[in-house]
C-alpha cells in the first residue's frame, strides 16, 4: 500500500495543501519531509507519538525523514492551540531539553537505512546567530501584517488574552526552517498536528513566494476520546515517553485502559499493524469486548515501540502478578512500579500493627466496623492470602523487602503500606 493510502486507511489525514498534486509527487519518487518538536519540557509525551510514527511511517514507505527539534523556536514559544501567552524560560534548560528531546526522537527513526536515512537538526542552527536587519529584510518582507493576523492561533489570542510581538513572530521562524530545509534538504513535505496547519502553509507560501518552488504541508487530526476526556493525560498528569517520569507499567496501562470505542482508532493510529490484523481486533472487539484483546495487543505495540520488547515483558509480568493475585513472584522494583500509581500510606516504624487499626488509618475501611465486617465477609487480602483473624497482628518479619504489605479489599482493590 503506498503512504497516502494508508494514512487514509488509518484516518491520519487531517489537511492536505493539494492531495493530488501531493499523491502525483509521492507517486514519482521518495520524498523528503520534517516534523518538528518544540522543547517545551524535558521529555516528549504520547500527544507527539501521532507525528513521531508518522515520520516512520513516511521512511517505512521509502521515503526521507527529519526530525527537526526547536533549539531555535524552543526559545520563543508557539501561540498554535495556546490560550494565554507562556513564560519564556531560561535558555540553558531549553538548552538542555533540547538534547534530552533530540535523543528520544532518535530510537523511532533509522539512521542506517541506505539511501533513505533519516537525519535529525536543530533549528538553533540557523536561528541562534539571525540578525534583526537580515531577519527584517530577508524574511520578515514576506510577512504581510494581515495575513499573519488572519491566521487562528493569532486571531485566537488577540481576541482573548492578547498575544506578543514574540509570539506572533513564532510563525515567521516555522516558515523559515521549511525554507531552510527546502533550500539546503530539498524538503518538500511538512507534517504536523492539526494545531499547525498555519505554521506550515507560512511556510509553503514563503518558499513559493522566496524561491517560487512548490511545497506540500499535511495535518494529522487531534486525537480525540469518546468520553469527550483529553487525551494523553490521566488523573496521575501527563502520560510521558521518558520511562523515568511515566514509569513503563503505568505507560502500557494508560494504553491498557482505552475505552473500547475508542480502541481501533487508537490501534490504527498508533501501531503499525496491517488492515487484516485490524479488522481481526475489531471483530475481538465486537464479539468479546471482556477479553480486552485488542486494548492488550495496543499496549503491549506501543509499549515494545517506545520502550523495547523487555518492557513489554516486564509489565506484562507484574500486570499478571496483580491480576492472578501471586505478587510473591516480584522483585522488589516490579512491585514498586506496579504500585506506582496505587493508593499508599506510609507508616513510621512501629512493631507491630493490628489489622483493624491499619486498616483504618491506612484509610482502606472508612470504620473498625467495617474493617471488621470485612474480614468476617474473606474480603481482606494481605499480601494475597485471605485474613480471617479480626485480631490478628502484622509482624515486621511479613513484610515484603523488608518495607511493604499490598493490602486488598474485595477483588481489586490495592493498596501499598510502606514501612520507613
Ligand atoms: C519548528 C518548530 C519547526 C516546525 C515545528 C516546530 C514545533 C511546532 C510545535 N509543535 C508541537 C510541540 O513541539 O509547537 N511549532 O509540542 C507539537 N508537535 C507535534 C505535533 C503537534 C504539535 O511537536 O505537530 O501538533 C502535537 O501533536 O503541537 O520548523
Amino acid at each position: 500500500m503506498d503512504i497516502l493510502h494508508d494514512l487514509e486507511f488509518r484516518e491520519l489525514i487531517y489537511q492536505c495543501t493539494d492531495k493530488d498534486e501531493l499523491a502525483g509527487r509521492l507517486n514519482s519518487g521518495p520524498i523528503v519531509l520534517y516534523i518538528g518538536f518544540d522543547p517545551t519540557a524535558d521529555s516528549l509525551h504520547v500527544g507527539n507519538l501521532l507525528p513521531i510514527l508518522g515520520l516512520r511511517r513516511f521512511q517505512m514507505a521509502g521515503h526521507k525523514p527529519i526530525a527537526l527539534v526547536g533549539g531555535g523556536t524552543g526559545l520563543i514559544g508557539d501561540p498554535s492551540g495556546k490560550t494565554a501567552e507562556r513564560a519564556l524560560n531560561e535558555e540553558d534548560i531549553i538548552y538542555e531539553w533540547t538534547a534530552k528531546i533530540r535523543a528520544q526522537l532518535e530510537r523511532f527513526l533509522d539512521f542506517e537505512s541506505p539511501g533513505n536515512a533519516a537525519r535529525l537538526v536543530n533549528n538553533y542552527q540557523w536561528l541562534g546567530g539571525m540578525e534583526v536587519i537580515k531577519f527584517l529584510r530577508e524574511i520578515g518582507r514576506h510577512f504581510p501584517v494581515g495575513y499573519m493576523l488572519s491566521k487562528e492561533s493569532v486571531k485566537a489570542r488577540i481576541s482573548e488574552t492578547g498575544i506578543s510581538y514574540t509570539e506572533f513572530s513564532y510563525m515567521i521562524l516555522q516558515a523559515y526552517d521549511y525554507y531552510i530545509l527546502n533550500r539546503d534538504y530539498n524538503c518538500e513535505l511538512q507534517a504536523g498536528g492539526s494545531d499547525q496547519w498555519g505554521n506550515i502553509t507560512a511556510g509553503t507560501d514563503l518558499i513559493r513566494r522566496a524561491s517560487n518552488r512548490r511545497a506540500y504541508g499535511i495535518t494529522f487530526p487531534l486525537v480525540t476520546k469518546e468520553d469527550g476526556t483529553k487525551f494523553g493525560k490521566t488523573e496521575a498528569g501527563t502520560i510521558w515517553l521518558d520511562p523515568d517520569k511515566t514509569l513503563p507499567y503505568s505507560f502500557y496501562q494508560f494504553w491498557f485502559n482505552t475505552d473500547d470505542r475508542d480502541v481501533i482508532q487508537f490501534i490504527k493510529y498508533f501501531t503499525f499493524m496491517t488492515k487484516d490484523e485490524i479488522v481481526e481486533l475489531q471483530g475481538e472487539v465486537e464479539n468479546n469486548p471482556h477479553k480486552r484483546e485488542a486494548q492488550r495487543v495496543l499496549a503491549r505495540e506501543v509499549t515494545a515501540l517506545v520502550h523495547g520488547k523487555e518492557a513489554v515483558s516486564r509489565v506484562e509480568k507484574i500486570s499478571a502478578a496483580l491480576f492472578y493475585g501471586n505478587l510473591a513472584e516480584l522483585s522488589k522494583d516490579e512491585l514498586e512500579e506496579g504500585f506506582k500509581n496505587v493508593p499508599s500510606v506510609t507508616i513510621d516504624n512501629r512493631e507491630k500493627t493490628g489489622v483493624v487499626d491499619l486498616l483504618v488509618s491506612a484509610g482502606i475501611c472508612p470504620s473498625k466496623r467495617q474493617a471488621r465486617e470485612d474480614i468476617k465477609n474473606r474480603a481482606i487480602f494481605i499480601n494475597d492470602q485471605c485474613c480471617t483473624q479480626i485480631d490478628r497482628e502484622l509482624l515486621p518479619s511479613e513484610r515484603w523487602f523488608g518495607k511493604y504489605i499490598v493490602v486488598r479489599r474485595g477483588k481489586k482493590n490495592y493498596h501499598l503500606v510502606r514501612w520507613l
